[in-house]
């Protein structure tokens, strides 16, 4: 049997932080007492939150100059899946999982499925990929997929997106994403228009074949691995397309997709205002397409989106449901701690946004007190919630302190042990 971290070993690993988090929730209850806010609300707000974890983030990333393996790195799905459920003990919001396929394509889906159950996880959005080339694939994706000159090379792209919602309804799946990396490098290169209308034509294709049930969702991106022109580089031609391929098409967000500097609340807000929302891919950067872990260089803009998320929840925004879902690469860190602390970060900026005294800035707002309106934001962003979301894992089962609790488990350790290195398979490991 492969190591697990016990429910009594992280029962044991809250009793040493138990007192101190019960001083600190009691002290933050009075404070928000004091500004008319209810803890227990705020609790429940914690515990409710979801996010998925993405199969492809539980191993070391890399960059396009090396990667740094760790030791015990998952060697299949399985392992993946394994290092999932131990995420998933210690922080209790990481249920669900997102699929990379063909990196972790399950040879025999219902036993893949059987397993995570197990386990208490389920298939969140399936991801297809079509910007690298397979061992045995019969074309190249050199200069495109969907979008690509060749008709061959698009009905072959279009072919392993059908196949991924073939899998996804298997798994029990309810949302499809897509992106491409097709687009050009130099001036000239793509007939900037007819590569568009070659993407929504092979969309269509997929769009018309999405089980019962099951969302379609795009991702533009700005630049690479086209580094002068890609093909759906941003949410107005995200959103036109979605629009253009029917109601069940939803425009996804991933944070580090933007020129610098873009304000991506304001994309979030209009994305919802319009319907369309996906949801997100969620990381952090600080100059391009990063990966970096969530709430890592800019917690306050993460604050902000938030801010507009929970508004929307609130309003109770007729067909808002956006998906959550981690899209992040560890390169100098265990994956296990990044994923976790991004979760929990996420989380952070969720209960802060239901922190925010909505009547007192619609006020603000009116008055065009534009002071006011952002300290009122100020007021919920500079609020240390951690014992809000301490007391909210602990309630669930998971850790008080989960890096801490992990590292106690010698989890990592355990896995070097269980997964020698000679008999890892890498494919599959990005
Ligand atoms: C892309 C994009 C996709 C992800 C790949 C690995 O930049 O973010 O969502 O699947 O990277
Ligand atoms: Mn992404
Ligand atoms: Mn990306």
């Amino acid at each position: 049997m492969p190591f697990e971290i016990s429910d009594s070993f992280v029962a044991q690993q809250n009793q040493e932080e138990q007192r101190a988090l019960q001083e600190d929730y009691e002290a933050l209850q009075r404070q928000l007492a004091r500004r008319g806010a209810d803890i227990e609300r705020l609790v429940e707000r914690a515990t409710a939150f979801r996010v998925a974890v993405p199969s492809w983030g539980v191993g070391t990333g890399g960059t396009r100059f090396a990667r740094f393996p760790l030791p015990g790195e998952p060697r299949d799905v399985f392992e993946k899946l394994d290092d999932c459920a131990a995420i998933f003990k210690l922080v209790r919001v990481t249920p669900g999982i997102s699929l990379h396929i063909p990196w972790d394509k399950p040879e025999r889906p219902a036993e893949l499925r059987a397993f995570a159950e197990k386990r208490g996880l389920h298939f969140d959005s399936m991801n297809s990929n079509t910007f690298q080339d397979q061992p045995d694939q019969k074309l190249s994706y050199k200069f495109g997929s969907l979008t690509h000159t060749d008709a061959a090379v698009r009905r072959q792209a279009v072919e392993h997106n059908l196949e991924c919602l073939e899998l996804g309804k298997a798994l029990g799946a309810r949302s499809h994403t897509v992106w491409v990396g097709d687009g050009g490098n130099f001036p000239g290169q793509q007939h900037i228009r007819k590569a568009l209308e070659r993407y929504l034509d092979s969309l269509r294709a997929i769009y018309k074949a999405l089980p019962d049930g099951f969302r379609l969702f795009i991702e533009h991106k700005l630049y690479e691995p086209a580094f002068y022109s890609t093909v759906l580089n941003d949410w107005g031609t995200s959103y036109y397309c979605v629009r253009e391929l029917g109601e069940r098409a939803f425009s996804l967000v991933d944070l580090g997709h933007h020129a610098p500097n873009v304000n991506i609340e304001m994309i979030v807000a209009r994305l919802i205002q319009f319907g369309k929302l996906a949801g997100f891919h969620f990381n952090d950067s600080k100059y391009g397409d990063d990966d970096l872990d969530a709430g890592s260089i800019k917690p306050f803009q993460l604050f902000l989106i938030f801010n507009e998320l929970v508004d929307a929840e609130l309003e109770r925004t007729p067909g808002f449901d956006p998906c959550y879902m981690l899209d992040q690469s560890h390169n100098v860190t265990d994956p296990l701690e990044s994923l976790m602390t991004s979760a929990v970060e996420l989380t952070r900026a969720y209960v802060q946004a239901h922190l925010v005294d909505r009547e007192a800035l619609a006020e603000y707002q009116r008055k065009n007190d534009a002071l006011m309106a952002l300290q009122t934001l100020k007021q919920a962003f500079t609020t240390d919630v951690a014992p809000i979301l301490a007391m909210a894992r602990r309630r669930a089962g998971g850790a008080i302190d989960p890096v801490k609790a992990y590292r106690a488990s010698r989890y990592r350790m355990c896995k070097d042990e269980e997964r020698p290195a000679d008999a890892r398979k890498t494919a599959g490991i990005v």
